[in-house]
């Protein structure tokens, strides 16, 4: 539990007891007691003095028995004392404030409170290291060196040559670069982030249970020889070097006629959900039985998802090939295996990379831009320059540039905080959990 702010001295002398004195930044033993003195708890005390805290402010941090029980009582305490409950992310909020993280570093911060993967963790915490303010604030110097030169061609005619024309555009031009490429970073970091979601679908018995737990390398759904198993979808979590992609097994899809008897509305019911995992997910893995000829659901199957991202398996190699020999020649790039098959699982996943990731290269411990805010930012001083850069080469008066380099500036301090507006600082920090 963690106070902070002026009246934190005041209130340790009503909740803490302790035989010895409490040091700055020294753990000491001792009791935390209710507004009549009497012991909730025993635990350490942590006492941090303005500035050298989180937040820049005296913070208490008090390290209780984990019981929920205790932890409220420590909270009422607290509270009686004089303290009030923080904000979502209001001790990040107030760290911010008093300088000592910039936004992008307190966005990073959330991210890496909700990183559920450690690649998500690392580029994550490559942003905290101040990677994104950096490179922001570099190209931002530059724009501002290009303002004060122009300005002082302006206001000192006599004394100060004009800036030349091809100078300046090449300056600009390398700002306008060094976006693009942060802006790039914004579709890889959501990767990261976000996850791919990826929807096996293919008619029942076609593997599709099968093949998910080849890819987990654990039995997570059930497998039988009987059509319908799957009714339901699962979801599991599976690391693809460089990005998460969430994997959800469907129940088969297949037409069902018109009357159907009690365990076909059942199957139609998860043929619809199977239906929706398709629709709400990125990339389609189709899985066909190859032994055998291919079926009309299975042909449906495969015909619906064609012209989207997807990668198709035909599976029980080990059983025949007569569907795959006999497939379309769209489907050239369709794969030939077996869920049981290790080389088949690893090609699988190559594959996966393949569509997802075409020949990028993810770098997880690149900064990259975290949010569409500051996506947008960028995209903002990017087509300011663009409008500046254009202004250059049709030879219009080089005192017009001013204004576009000026909204640039402006949108790129968004992005560390120079700028920021009270109502983005509550955007940013309602993210955030109460106590971080
Ligand atoms: N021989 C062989 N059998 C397989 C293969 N993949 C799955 N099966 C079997 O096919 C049946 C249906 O598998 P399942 O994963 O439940 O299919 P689903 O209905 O598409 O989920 C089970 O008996 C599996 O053991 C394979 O590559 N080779
Ligand atoms: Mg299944």
């Amino acid at each position: 539990v963690r106070a902070s702010g002026e009246g934190v001295r005041a209130l340790i002398g009503r909740v803490f007891v302790s035989g010895v004195l409490l040091l700055e930044r020294v753990a000491t033993l001792g009791r935390v007691v209710d507004a009549r003195g009497a012991t909730i708890d025993e635990g350490l005390a942590l006492f941090f003095a303005a500035p050298r805290s989180y937040t820049g402010e005296d913070l208490l941090e008090l390290h209780v028995h984990g019981s929920p029980a205790v932890v409220r009582d420590v909270l009422a305490a607290l509270l009686e004392a004089g303290a009030r409950l923080a904000g979502p992310g209001e001790f990040t909020r107030r760290a911010f404030l008093a300088g000592k993280l910039d936004l992008s570093a307190a966005e990073a911060v959330a991210d890496l409170i909700e990183a559920e993967h450690r690649s998500a963790a690392r580029a994550a915490a490559a942003r905290l290291a101040g990677g994104v303010a950096t490179e922001v604030e570099r190209v931002r110097a530059e724009i501002d060196d290009v303002l004060e030169a122009l300005a002082a061609a302006v206001d000192f005619p006599d004394e100060v040559n004009a800036p030349e024309r091809a100078d300046l555009s090449a300056r600009l031009a390398g700002a306008r670069d060094a976006l693009a490429a942060l802006a790039k970073t914004w579709e890889h970091g959501r990767l990261v982030r976000e996850g791919v979601t990826v929807a096996i679908v293919g008619a029942s018995n076609a593997g599709k249970s099968s093949l998910l737990n080849a890819l987990l390398g654990a039995e997570r759904a059930l497998v039988s020889e009987f059509a319908g198993t799957t009714r339901d979808t699962i979801e599991e979590t599976l690391a693809l070097d460089g990005f998460v992609a969430r994997i959800v097994d469907t129940a088969g899809i297949r037409r069902l006629s018109g009357f159907a008897t009690g365990a076909e509305r059942v199957e139609a019911a998860g043929i619809a959900r199977s239906e929706a995992a398709l629709a709400q997910s990125r990339v389609a893995l189709v899985v066909v039985d190859a032994s055998v000829a291919l079926s009309a659901d299975a042909a449906a199957i495969v015909e619906r998802t064609r012209g989207r991202e997807r990668v198709v398996l035909y599976n029980k190699a080990d059983l025949g090939r007569a569907a795959f020999d006999a497939r379309d020649p769209w489907e050239r790039d369709a794969l030939l295996g077996s869920a049981f098959d290790a080389l088949t699982v690893t090609a699988l996943k190559g594959a996966l990379r393949g569509v997802v990731l075409g020949d990028q290269r993810i770098d997880v411990e690149r900064p990259s831009l975290a949010s569409a805010r500051q996506a947008d930012a960028v995209l903002e001083a990017r087509r300011a320059l663009d409008f500046a850069l254009q202004t250059l080469t049709d030879g219009a008066p080089i005192d017009l540039l001013a204004g576009d380099l000026m909204a640039a500036t402006r949108a790129l301090g968004q992005i560390t905080g120079r700028e920021a507006s009270e109502a983005l600082l509550d955007a940013i920090f309602a993210r955030f959990c109460v106590g971080k």
